[in-house]
């Protein structure tokens, strides 16, 4: 069945080459564990649990049953001087295994509106300690930190920046780490690079410390295409940070929740950020929502004046929603029901082999991993960027699988409860494809 295209033509759809996809609709009616199935009954294999998101699979029995219950008891709550069960006890479970002290939770609705959160947080923290002048925000090139004007104006995709204005004043940007030329075909964590991070002295030279708040990076990079940090170069980072007094946020909406498989990427490299975003894997996907995970101390700054008065102006209408409370405390249940928050640790080493299998297939310029993401960097297509990638994505769709691209990576990022089988099953569809785009 054609999809008739006069229904396709209200939905302005995100982040989607409109024209392309409703000549050609993409429709997903049904999920269950690994698969999605479209409108045509077709079993699609989801080589990305949703958009990084589905952690423990689709359509989790404890998770579906609470969401139901949930609505069915306390639809909405105002979350402004009012509170409801849930949340207090997702907060209370979530502060048992973030890393260590960052035990204060801030909830929003995206990842976008964490980061949005964060950069506020900790621009009020310096404030409200008497330290008023540090306002500046710094990130990274290449960075994504989902696209409200804080999170573009910290980011550094082109794109998703250049249409937009003057964006936040006050920020800069380290460089990047990604180093193609030392570090391509690396298994895992790549060996050449720590000195990256010494980029942040550059600014803090520049600026001064003085009138900087604070740095977010993502562990490692998604969206940009899987970069991953190199070797000692969180430590140091981390170093630096505390050196001049600076926040260091890590922004872990995509590795958060068992991804690389610790809980946190922040366990993983075994550095501790003062605030992290998440979102997605929070509630397995299911309904929207996002947090911050604070240290106490800065939680504690705000803690003073008159006890009558809001100590911190933001929040969202939706902000520890009843819905996304009872779906966060259920995939939380899941997550330890099927031990997903370390699976990756045992999967790491077959998803490698696996991907790195690919390294000889035409236009393969790298491969790049850690837990559950994959990266594949294919040579562009000349004087066409991301077209390669693009139509090895439509190939995959074609044949039952759902990958993602970014420029002219594919990135692989399956749900944690991914058997050998499956991945045998995306290695040999997308080595197929890779061969038939050459
Ligand atoms: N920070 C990071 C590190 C993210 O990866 C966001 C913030 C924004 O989250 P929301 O929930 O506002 O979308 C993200 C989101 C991709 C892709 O293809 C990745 C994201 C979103 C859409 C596409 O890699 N990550
Ligand atoms: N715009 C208007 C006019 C509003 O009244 C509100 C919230 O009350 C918002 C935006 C923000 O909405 P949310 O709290 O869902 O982010």
């Amino acid at each position: 069945m054609s999809a008739d295209v006069s229904r396709l033509d209200a939905y302005w759809m995100p982040f989607t080459a409109n024209r392309q996809f409703k000549q050609a609709p993409r429709l997903l009616t049904k999920a269950d564990g690994m698969f999605f199935r479209d409108d045509k009954g077709r079993e699609v294999l989801d080589g990305i649990a949703g958009l990084w998101c589905v952690n423990a699979g689709h359509n989790r029995p404890r998770i579906v049953q609470a969401i139901q219950a949930q609505a069915a008891e306390l639809d909405f709550a105002p979350p402004f001087q009012m509170g409801h069960p849930k949340a207090f006890e997702l907060a209370e479970r979530l502060a048992q295994i973030t890393p260590q002290g960052l035990n204060r939770i801030f909830f929003t609705n995206s990842g976008s509106e964490s980061v949005e959160t964060a950069l506020k947080m900790a621009i009020a923290y310096h404030r409200v300690r008497g330290e008023g002048a540090r306002t500046r925000l710094i990130g990274r090139e290449r960075g994504y930190h989902g696209v409200n004007f804080g999170g573009i104006s910290v980011g550094g995709m082109v794109a998703n920046r250049k249409m937009f204005g003057s964006l936040l004043a006050g920020v800069d940007h380290i460089r990047h780490t990604h180093d193609p030329a030392r570090n391509s075909f690396s298994v895992g964590i790549p060996p050449h690079g720590a000195e990256f991070a010494d980029d942040l002295e550059r600014l803090v030279a520049l600026h001064d410390a003085s009138t900087i708040a604070a740095v977010i990076v993502e562990p490692v990079a998604g969206s940009t295409g899987v970069l991953l940090p190199p070797q000692g170069y969180l430590q140091r980072l981390r170093e630096i940070c505390d050196k001049h007094g600076i926040l260091l946020i890590f922004d872990e909406v995509i590795t958060g929740f068992g991804r690389t498989g610790q809980p946190f990427a922040a366990q993983t490299f075994g550095v501790t950020p003062d605030l992290m975003t998440v979102a997605k894997g929070i509630t397995n996907g299911c309904v929207p929502m996002g947090a911050v995970f604070a240290q106490q101390k800065i939680h504690d700054a705000f803690m003073t004046g008159p006890e009558h008065l809001i100590e911190f102006f933001h929040g969202y209408t939706y902000s520890a929603h009843p819905l996304a409370c009872a779906a966060g405390l259920a995939t939380l249940d899941t997550y330890a029901d099927d031990g997903l928050l370390t699976r990756a640790t045992q999967m790491q080493a077959e998803f490698a082999e696996a991907l790195h299998s690919l390294r000889d297939e035409p236009n393969v310029i790298d491969v790049r991993n850690i837990g559950l993401v994959g990266g594949i960097e294919l040579k562009p297509l000349p004087g066409e960027p991301a077209k390669r990638a693009f139509n090895i994505f439509l190939d995959c769709w074609d044949k039952g699988l759902l990958i993602r691209t970014t420029g002219d990576t594919i990135a692989l990022s399956p749900p944690l409860i991914i058997e050998s089988g499956h991945i045998e099953r995306i290695i040999d569809t997308l080595r197929a494809a890779l061969r038939r785009a050459a």
